[in-house]
């Protein structure tokens, strides 16, 4: 594993000096360095399959400049990488303008990650990768719950008559029994977008909808505690589309609509999600950043939901008694 950190006493590398890795986390391409890895985080910038606006394709390179040296969170005193073995695993070999080839390695990738031991957490990305995130995912675990944050379904059946998509990856999920529907909890649904008939599909499915008027209701603690009970015990995926903050916290994204989450109540949500659930993987995708290559507000919230999550792993694994 090549450490960007060795050459800095103590190896306190300052955020903006060296490669650019996520939060500074030694790098690797080779699948056989894995062993013993916690967690893998992994980019996957493609934009193709996007519906509205473009620019997902720059999102992991944003996350990793967006980034800040890892410490200890003051909320929960965790110094997560520090108590997990972190890497980030590059980027999956996308392929511009043939997204399925994209599909294709992006599950090699997620999928060398999951068979070493580690748990991918992928950066998108449009949502269309969910699919082979997820998949990757359940060729070791088997059907996996989701909890899925997101303004939209993502249960379209096509998009413009187009199947694969990143506005049909749970239809596809579900369809195809990689997802069980009775584990699948979507949060934060809002706007004009989907329609009654895909509605109606997921309640046959027996799908979770809690939309942004019940969080709003009911509160981000109430509304969570419902999602996590329908996602429940065992394995299960954690998809974080950032499109579900409101535009104020993310507005680099494919479709933004007002009226979302505080990034306080999603990063809140991601750590107590990853920390109760028995989480396989996980990705934070719709990343577009507004400023190409530089670290933007959107990229910003992003890594910092990685980072809860990395959170809520450590804080799991604290509860369990396992060895840091
Ligand atoms: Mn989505």
């Amino acid at each position: 594993v090549l450490d960007p950190t060795t050459r800095w006493p103590r190896g306190e590398k300052p955020d903006h000096a060296g490669l650019l890795t996520f939060a500074g986390l030694p790098y690797t391409e080779d699948a056989a360095e894995l062993a013993g890895v916690d967690v893998a985080v992994i980019g996957a910038p493609m934009d193709e399959l996007v519906s509205d606006r473009p620019g997902t394709r720059f999102g992991p390179r944003a996350i990793r400049a967006a980034g800040g040296p890892p410490g200890r969170q003051v909320e929960t005193g965790v110094d997560a990488m520090a108590e997990l073995v972190v890497v980030d695993f590059g980027d999956a070999a996308v392929i511009p303008a043939d997204p399925l080839a994209s599909h294709a390695n992006i599950l090699q990738t997620v999928g060398e990650a999951v068979d070493a031991g580690a748990i991918p957490i992928v950066l998108g990305g449009d949502h269309s990768i969910a699919e082979p995130d997820v998949r990757a995912c359940a060729r070791r675990h088997g059907p996996l719950g989701l909890l899925h944050f997101d303004t939209h379904t993502d249960t379209g059946r096509d998009i413009y008559g187009v199947e694969v998509s990143h506005g049909t990856p749970m239809y596809r999920l579900v369809e195809d029994g990689i997802v069980d529907a009775r584990r699948y909890a979507q949060v934060g649904l809002r706007g004009y977008w989907p329609g009654p008939e895909e509605f109606a599909w997921q309640e046959r499915q027996g799908i979770t909808a809690i939309p942004m008027h019940q969080v709003r209701a009911e509160g981000i603690a109430a509304a969570l505690e419902r999602a996590l009970a329908v996602v429940g015990a065992g394995p299960a995926f954690l998809t974080v589309d950032v499109d579900v903050l409101d535009p104020a916290y993310a507005p680099g994204t494919g479709t933004p609509e007002p009226g979302g989450m505080t990034a306080a109540d999603l990063l809140w949500a991601c750590r107590t999600s990853a920390m109760r659930l028995e989480l396989v993987g996980a990705d934070v995708v719709e990343v577009a950043p507004t400023a190409v290559g530089a670290a933007d507000t959107t990229a910003l919230v992003a890594d910092r939901i990685v980072r809860e999550i990395l959170t809520g792993i450590a804080l799991r694994r604290r509860a369990a008694g396992a060895p840091a």
